[in-house]
Formats: structure tokens, sequence, C-alpha cells
């Protein structure tokens, strides 16, 4: 973020810096002592009259606001927008999408859906993904998920679909968590809401990091020219990163563990400069091709179009590049709303769009207690703000003059009304005629072939994850006719599906097959994203004991640290360990204090044989291979995984394989270093790459017990 950003100029002089600065009152009083109350002798009752005694017990008894009725839990992190070039300018009058020179910046707050604002950043949920652009012609928010499609296709089913999934209404459980009775049993009458569940099911509801999560404005929005002719389009967010995930019996670990990972995460990158990087990228729709799509209606949010039928077209790139000062004053007070548009973007007449206009704005009012919300610096556009908008609590303006109302002459007719040519935002003109009726468009019918679609186009892993995830899920539910509900939908999705499932819930197989279509779309697998190789930002542990050869080790943490991971040293205790040579070599935390689950790969160091009684280090070996994370391998560090007794070993096939090479099977992304030797290039390159592939589902993990 550059010094001159007019967000950051905005908000440096509210922000209060408290260094060298005396204590006073909200009045800047200041004050004698604040650790007694005045009282009437020592053991005497206190005084009303003590007026910072009260001052201070209020402010603290009024410290909490209401949180968001869904996206309670999120973290937030400012940042710029900046175009590649004008490929928009022919169809959006927006000029932040279309200058190359406009650098705009922004706001972007990451969330989970279910969850109370401290519950876990790992459940298996849906994650927010929405942001503020302070453009200099007003805020657009493009408030979207990770997630290219929702549950529902109509706003009034929101409150019950969110009812379903949040804790049950008796006794508030479970927290941060869609297995249960509720949500499975109006999923399982409500069958539009598939495909947003297989997608639910899938690795995609359990990201590693905000930085390797995709993002989706999900409803069809309109982009608008200087003509005033529209085209429909449609968001995405690709993070440069890639797209990947943890595994599902890490992330429940993680939430013991570290229930702050995701947020840890983006906090620590930023902090480190590995700054989040996404390309924001657009599917173009002429609205005369509106119908083109065959069982795809564009109004309906329960559908994607497939990327090999519109392509997306990369139009720019935001970095988030700056942490908030205040975690409350900014990522709490943000307020978001779908109505934040700009000239040159407009709603299409998805009814998702619709309710979501309304809903915003209306939870905003008393979330934020009042109308004068937008006023809150995190919220204030840089864009200048003058209306006859007036009073209502916490009224932070001061608006001078005598007349509020338009038109006037007493106030020279201002502020005047630029109307369109003054670049004003104008909506799209639209014939519009119907008969008014409670009634869904038959093109909204199809709730079984893009689950199918989606289905189909996993790799063989993603596949693996999702039967598992549906077991899981599922075999949380108690009442057995919505397990055998689920697994009839499942059956109309792909019945090789639904047989694996059935399998694993109790549930009889069912024996009629529906025709699945066969059509994929490569591009909805994770796997077709693996990120541009860079491995900033990943976090690598390296266990170390007394007698650790330091050679290998340092030259594989400098490789490391110099393409910008962050290698951390574990040992048995904290404090520091003693090298072969004697020397002391510091350590970075015990590993009873950590996990291996916090991190993206694991390094045994040579010499450190003393580990293999280590019931701690050899665990945190074997789960790290079972959760297909790299592991590196160097001299006697062997040992450690002789006794994790990975099939590394049982196979012998290590000594027949050239050392450096990342390989197929149970050596995916498992690479070793001679006992002595020190890390050659190819092994630095081959680890490095493994660690950039992220995880090695090849390996064969079944028997192993982490
Ligand atoms: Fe939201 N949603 N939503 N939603 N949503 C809110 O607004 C709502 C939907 C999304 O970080 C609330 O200020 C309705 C789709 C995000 O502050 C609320 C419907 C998508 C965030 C609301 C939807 C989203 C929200 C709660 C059905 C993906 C967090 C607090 C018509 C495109 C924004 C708030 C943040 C927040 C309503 C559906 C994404 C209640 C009625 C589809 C990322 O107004």
């Amino acid at each position: 973020m550059s010094p001159e950003d007019p967000k950051l100029s905005q908000l440096d002089p509210r922000r209060m810096d408290k260094r060298d600065a005396a204590l006073t009152t909200d009045q800047g009083v200041l004050v004698e002592d604040t650790d007694n109350t005045l009282r009437a002798g020592p053991r005497g009752p206190s005084l009303l009259e003590d007026f910072h005694f009260r001052e201070k017990l209020m402010r603290f008894d009024h410290e909490r606001i209401p949180e968001r009725v869904v996206h309670a839990r999120g973290s937030a992190a400012h940042g710029y927008f900046q175009p590649y070039g004008d490929a928009l300018a022919p169809y959006t009058t927006a000029r932040f999408l279309t200058d190359a020179s406009v650098r705009t910046p922004t706001f972007t707050r990451f969330s989970t859906v279910q969850g109370s604002r401290g519950s876990t950043d790992t459940p298996r949920d849906v994650r927010g993904f929405a942001t503020k652009f302070y453009t200099d012609q007003g805020n657009f928010d493009l408030v979207g998920n990770n997630m290219p499609v929702f549950f529902i296709q109509d706003g009034i089913k929101f409150p019950d679909v969110i009812h379903a999934v949040k804790p049950e209404p008796h006794h508030e459980m479970p927290q941060a968590a869609s297995a249960h009775e509720t949500f499975w049993d109006f999923v399982s009458l409500q069958p539009e809401t598939l495909h947003h569940v297989m997608w639910l099911m899938s690795d995609r509801a359990i990201p590693r990091s905000y930085r390797t999560m995709q993002g989706f404005g999900v409803n069809t929005y309109r982009l608008v020219n200087a003509d005033g002719r529209a085209t429909f389009v449609k968001w995405h967010w690709t993070p440069a990163a890639g797209v990947h995930s943890l595994v599902w019996d890490e992330a429940q670990k993680i939430s013991g563990k570290d229930p702050d990972f995701n947020r840890r995460d983006l906090w620590e990158s930023i902090e480190a400069g590995a700054f989040p990087e996404y390309e924001l990228g657009v599917q173009l729709i002429a609205e005369d091709q509106e119908f083109a799509f065959e069982g795809v209606d564009l109004l309906d949010d329960t559908k994607l179009i497939p990327e090999e039928l519109v392509p997306v077209t990369p139009v720019g790139r935001m970095v988030l590049d700056r942490n908030p000062d205040n975690f409350f004053a900014e990522t709490e007070q943000v307020a978001f709303c779908v109505s934040n548009l700009v000239p040159g973007i407009d709603f299409s007449d998805d009814p998702m769009l619709h309710a979501r206009a309304f809903s915003y704005l209306d939870t905003q009012l008393t979330r934020l207690g009042g109308p004068n919300f937008q006023q809150i610096p995190i919220n204030q556009p840089v864009a200048p703000v003058t209306n006859h908008q007036q009073d209502g609590f916490h009224q932070h303006q001061i608006p001078v003059g005598q007349a509020n109302y338009h038109p006037n002459s007493l106030g020279g007719g201002c502020p005047y009304v630029p109307g369109a040519d003054g670049g004003a935002f104008v909506h799209t003109p639209e014939r519009v005629d119907g008969v008014k009726a409670r009634k869904r468009s038959e093109t909204f019918a199809d709730h079984y072939s893009q689950p199918t679609l989606f289905w189909n186009s996993m790799s063989a892993w993603e596949k693996e994850h999702i039967i598992a995830a549906f077991k899981f899920e599922l075999g949380k539910v108690n009442a057995m006719h919505v397990r055998e509900t689920m697994v009839g939908h499942l059956n109309r999705i792909d019945h090789a599906l639904a047989v694996a499932v059935a399998a694993g819930v109790g549930v009889v197989a069912p024996t009629d097959r529906h025709a699945n279509h066969g059509r994929v779309s490569p591009a909805l697998s994770q796997a077709a994203r693996p990120g541009g190789g860079s491995i900033a930002g990943r976090k690598v542990a390296a266990l170390v004991a007394d007698g650790v050869a330091a050679a290998s080790l340092e030259t594989t943490r400098a490789a490391l640290t110099g393409a910008g991971a962050v290698v951390e040293l574990l040992a048995p205790t904290d404090g520091a360990v003693t090298t072969a040579s004697g020397d002391p070599l510091a350590v970075d935390h015990a590993m009873n204090t950590t996990g291996s689950v916090l991190y993206d790969a694991v390094i045994v160091a040579d010499g450190v044989a003393g580990l293999v009684n280590d019931g701690f280090a050899v665990h945190f070996v074997a789960e790290a291979y079972k959760h297909a994370k790299p592991l590196a391998v160097l001299g006697t560090g062997d040992t450690v995984v002789e006794a994790a007794r990975l099939p590394v070993f049982e196979a012998s096939d290590r000594a027949t394989e050239p050392a450096s090479k990342p390989m197929a099977g149970a050596l995916d992304g498992v690479l070793f270093v001679a006992p002595g030797a020190d890390a050659d290039a190819a092994f630095l390159d081959g680890f490095i790459d493994a660690i950039a592939r992220h995880r090695h589902y090849d390996r064969p993990v079944d028997g192993i017990a982490a």
C-alpha cells in the first residue's frame, strides 16, 4: 500500500496513537489514578461522584455489539486492486476496472458462515470473500464466497437454510459444524441445495489458507458501458498461491491446536511480506446469449456456467498488503452490501441479489446501531459524500447551511443532481412485465445435472474425500430416514457415489441406476489449480535433537527461507540443542506446544536418532505423512521415519529409487539425503516443488496410525 493511498490518508488521522501519551477520560481530562475507586475511607463505600470509575465501567459494559447473523467469524486485510489494462472498457464505465493507472484501495474480509465470532477457523463450511473497493466513483462491494453456487434459489429461503445449519435452537449445538440433524433434514427435503452441498463436501470447504482459495461473486451482475449497453458478468477471484486445502482429520485437529489457524496465517503472511494475491477474472455473457446455455438460467445461483463454455478473462490483480490496526474498528465494523454499486456495474434480475440488497443494509442497522454506520472510518468512501441525509444516532458530520431538501434555492440548488451526463449511477433501462405471483421459473427446476457435472469433474482423490465427507456428516445424523433420503438424492447424482456413501452410513445401497450424463468441466477440480510454484508463506517444521548434524539442515533451511517459506526448529524441549560438533542450535518451539497439523511440510534432520524413542516426534512424522505432506529426510533422520512405520520402508524401494526426485506412490513427496551428505540442488529443488504442489495424495495411508 503506497503512502499516498487515499483510503490510508483518510484513516490515518483517525488512528489513536497511545505512545508517550498521558491517560485521560473521554473528555480529555487527565486522570489521577485508574486503579482505585474513589471511596469514603479506604474501607468505605464507593462514591457516585467518581466519574472516571463510572465512565470506565460504562464503556466496558457496552463493548459488545451483535455479531453478524451469518459470517460472524472473520479476518480482514487492507490492500489494493489494479486492472491489467482496458480490456473491460467496451463493457463498463467503472474506471477502477478499465484504467491501468488507477490503483484502488480495498478492504477484504474472509469469514466462515456457521460459527459464532469466537468459533474455530477450520470447520467444514463455506468461506466468505468480501471486498470493498474504495473507488473514486464511490464504494463498490463484491460480496462473494469461495464456492461459485449457493444453497437456495430464492432469498425467502435464506432464514430456513441458515436456521437449519446453525446450532440447533433447543441446545445450541453443534458450534461451527454442518454435521447435524437439522442441516441434513433441510437438505434432504430441498434438492436445490444439492449442488452447493457437493462443493461443501469437497475439500473447498476446508481451505489451507485464505491465500489458497478462490472467490466467486456467485450472483449474476451486469456491466454497463457508456452507450448504456449491458453485458452479464460473473466474478471470479483466483489465488496466485494456487487452490489448496487441508485434509479433514487435520482440520479437526487444528480446531484444538490453533482455532485461529487461518486468521494467523493471513496476519503472519502479511507481516512477513508474503502478500496474498488474487487475480480478478470475469465471465462475460452478451445479453442476447442469456438463454444460450442449456439447463442453466443465469438468474439461478445454484448453477454455474462452465468455464469451458465461457472462459474467465483475467482483468486485474488484488494484493493484500496491510493488516488492520484494530480488529473491532475495522474487521468487525466493516459493512458490506451488494447494493454498493458504482456507475458501470448493475444488478441482474437474479432474485437472490435483490433479497441480499435488502438484507445487508437491514441487518447492519441493528448490528452497527443506527443509520450513520456508513460514516464509520472503514466504511467511508474516498469519493466525497454530499446529500440531504441527516440526523439519527451517531451523526459524525456537521452539515452546514439552511437547505436540507431538494429542490432548493436557498442553498443555491446544492447539492445539485449531476444526472447521467455528470457521471451519475443510472439503472440499466429494461423492459419488464409479468403476472404477479409466488412462482419460480421452470428454468430453475433441474437440481441434479450440475451436481453430477461437479462430481464427474473431480480427480480420484477429490472423489475419495467427498465420499468420506458424506460418510462423516451423515454418520452424525441420527434420523435414518434422512440418511436414506440423502442416499436417494446422491443416487440421482451418481450411482457409484451413492453406493459408496450408503456403505458407510448403514443404508441399503440403491439398486436403481440413474444415467450419469457423463459431462465434465475440468476447471472445477482444484487439482487443476496448483498455483505458480511459489512457497512463500508456507510453514515447514524441522525436527531436531541433541546430536543433530547441522550442515544439511542449514542448507535446506536457507533454501526454503530464500524461497519465502518459514522454517521452525522443533525439539523435545525449548531453548537450544547441541549439534554433533558441540555448538548450540536455537530451537523455535518445544514439540509438545505445536503439532504436525500446523505445518505444510516436515524436515527430519540428520543425527536425530534419539527421537526414535520420542513418541511425539514419531507421531509427528507419521501424521504429516498421513496428511500427504512433503517430508525431507536428512541422513540418519530416516530412523525416525522408520519408527513411524511408513510404507516407504516396508516396500524397501527407497534404495532403488533416485534420492532426489519426486516419485509416485509411497514415495510421492518424500525426499532423502544420504547420511553425512549435504543437501544438493536437485534435492532442494525437488523439496521446494513438493511443497508448492502442497499435498501428495498418491500415497497409501490407510494403515498408518496417526
Ligand atoms: Fe450473505 N449475508 N446473504 N451471502 N453474506 C450477510 O450481512 C444474505 C449470500 C456473504 O464479511 C449478512 O452484514 C441473504 C450469498 C458474505 O461482513 C446478511 C442471502 C453470498 C457475508 C446476509 C445471502 C453471501 C454475508 C450478515 C440470500 C455469496 C459476510 C451480516 C438472498 C455470494 C460479509 C451482514 C462480511 C453476510 C444476507 C446469500 C456472502 C444477513 C438474505 C449468495 C461473504 O445480511
